[in-house]
């Protein structure tokens, strides 16, 4: 009864197995809030409402890192362009500042990210202050929503605060090198190129090369042919015969 039931069930398993691990899978795909958004030499994009530790690692995901502010210039354009748009509460966007554990409090060791060694800051006045709850250091910044009275500023803060309200990652990478030519358009290319080559040459050695004698002796060069007392001649354009001197 046993080996008939796995019998029986044992392809559903299978099925049930294969579906359940497609679902799991498509919830990993990673979460956004907009498409790409192309600026300056970058391009930006931001992701669902998650914290700073997953925001990165869906930006690295896709060859991107959290974006690094590397100048007032960028910081204006964000504030204008992206924040209104996309934030999702007062708590605006994650950005790549980070504070590695046992820098010094409140303001040693913050760094970007993506490793770039720009200095910008944008701190609201007062910050960073390592102010976290629970005793839990703040260790991340984000930029202030446009409903604050310090829109676009920066902040410390632990992702994991509970007085955190719904808040998402701006992502940026640069945008990416030229596409290479598929090999199959580069052949193609080549094709297109002997053939152009080859015609060219053939046409050439057409109108230079005695191709054909009629039966006194004249040559006849060209790409029309005309049947003539049993003999093919090929002709020039715009000539219905000709003579041996070429007139
Ligand atoms: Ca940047
Ligand atoms: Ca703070």
């Amino acid at each position: 009864m046993a080996d008939r039931l796995a019998r029986t069930c044992g392809p559903w398993l299978a099925a049930v197995t294969v579906v359940l691990g497609a679902v799991l899978t498509a919830s990993a795909v990673p979460v956004w809030n907009s498409d790409w958004i192309v600026h300056n030499g970058s391009e930006y994009r931001v992701t669902g409402v998650m914290d700073w530790n997953a925001a990165q690692a869906q930006a690295q995901s896709v060859g991107a890192n959290l974006v690094t502010i590397n100048d007032a210039a960028e910081q204006a354009w964000i504030e204008t362009n992206l924040l209104p748009t996309y934030q999702k509460s007062i708590w605006g966007f994650w950005i790549g500042l980070y504070q590695p554990a046992g820098s010094p409090e409140p303001a040693g060791g913050w760094q970007w990210v993506s490793g770039e060694p720009a200095s910008y800051r944008n701190w609201r006045a007062g910050e960073p202050n390592n102010s976290g709850t629970n005793g839990i250091p703040e260790n991340f910044a984000h930029m202030l929503g446009t409903r604050t009275s310090a829109p676009g500023a920066w902040n410390d803060v632990n992702p994991t605060d509970t007085i955190l309200g719904p808040i998402v990652g701006l992502v940026e990478r640069p945008l990416a090198a030229p596409v290479p030519e598929p090999v199959g358009t580069t052949l193609a290319a080549i094709a297109v190129a002997l053939f152009v080559g080859c015609t060219r040459r053939r046409q050439a050695l057409f109108k230079t090369e005695p191709v054909a004698s009629d039966s006194a002796g004249a040559d006849w060069r060209g790409a029309r042919f005309e049947v003539a007392g049993g003999v093919r001649k090929q002709l020039e354009d715009g000539f219905s015969s000709r003579d041996a001197a070429g007139r």
